[in-house]
């Protein structure tokens, strides 16, 4: 059984997703975020760097979401949820899979650090204006390739929306997604509506 480490909001619902979405048996290990469990010497000895999520599969230890979830699709994803390898649709598979969390979350984190998760003392508005600035950029490069298009790859929900959904509903939350992107919204929409989600979302 694939033991998934998590805590609410984080990162580890990419790795939940998917396995709801290949209908895979997962265990959950919550972590208590706010009281810091993820910092303590059990954890650390999982995920050296204390963050979530990480997986322990038998021998198999492993953290970094983006990681994970490309293990899962190889390991037990049976060609499900990504294109084949040399597939016209691959490239666009795989840029949009890795700038979910390579180029995403780099604006994504800088604005939450800086807003509310830093010591007051701590916090930089001009990170905050810069990190805005750049969501609304690829918010806007999101937006336009969303158009007329149900799913970011190809006509099948696959793991670049699993990937890419954190992201953006984590820009929703934080107040930047606002009405000026309404492929994105609605695309999110459409990923929030799966059976899948609620059930992430529950976890
Ligand atoms: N690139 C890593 C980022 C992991 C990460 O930063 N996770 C956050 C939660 S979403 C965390 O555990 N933060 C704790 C910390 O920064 O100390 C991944 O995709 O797994």
């Amino acid at each position: 059984m694939i033991r998934i480490h998590h805590a609410p909001f984080t990162r580890s619902l990419r790795v939940i997703l998917l396995c709801e979405e290949l209908g895979l048996p997962y265990e959950i290990v919550k972590h208590d975020f706010m009281a810091r469990e993820h910092k303590g010497a059990p954890y650390l000895a999982i995920n050296p760097f204390g963050r979530l999520p990480a997986i322990e599969d038998g021998a198999v230890v492993m953290f970094e979401s983006g990681a994970i979830v490309q293990y899962l699709l190889e390991t037990y994803g049976k060609s499900r949820l990504q294109p084949a390898l040399g597939s016209p649709d691959r490239p666009a598979f795989l840029q949009w899979f890795h700038f979910a969390e390579a180029t995403a979350m780099g604006s994504v984190s800088d604005f939450i650090q800086h807003s509310f998760v830093k010591p007051e003392a701590e916090r930089i508005p001009a990170v905050v204006a810069d990190a805005a600035r750049r969501m609304q950029e690829w918010l806007g490069v999101l937006d336009h390739h969303l158009a007329g298009r149900t799913w970011l790859v190809g006509d099948e929900f696959g793991a670049a929306d699993v990937m890419m959904a954190y992201s953006v509903n984590n820009t929703k939350f934080i107040g930047q997604l606002g009405d000026g992107h309404p492929n994105v919204s609605a695309w999110l929409d459409r990923v929030q509506a799966r059976p899948s989600w609620a059930r992430t979302a529950a976890a």
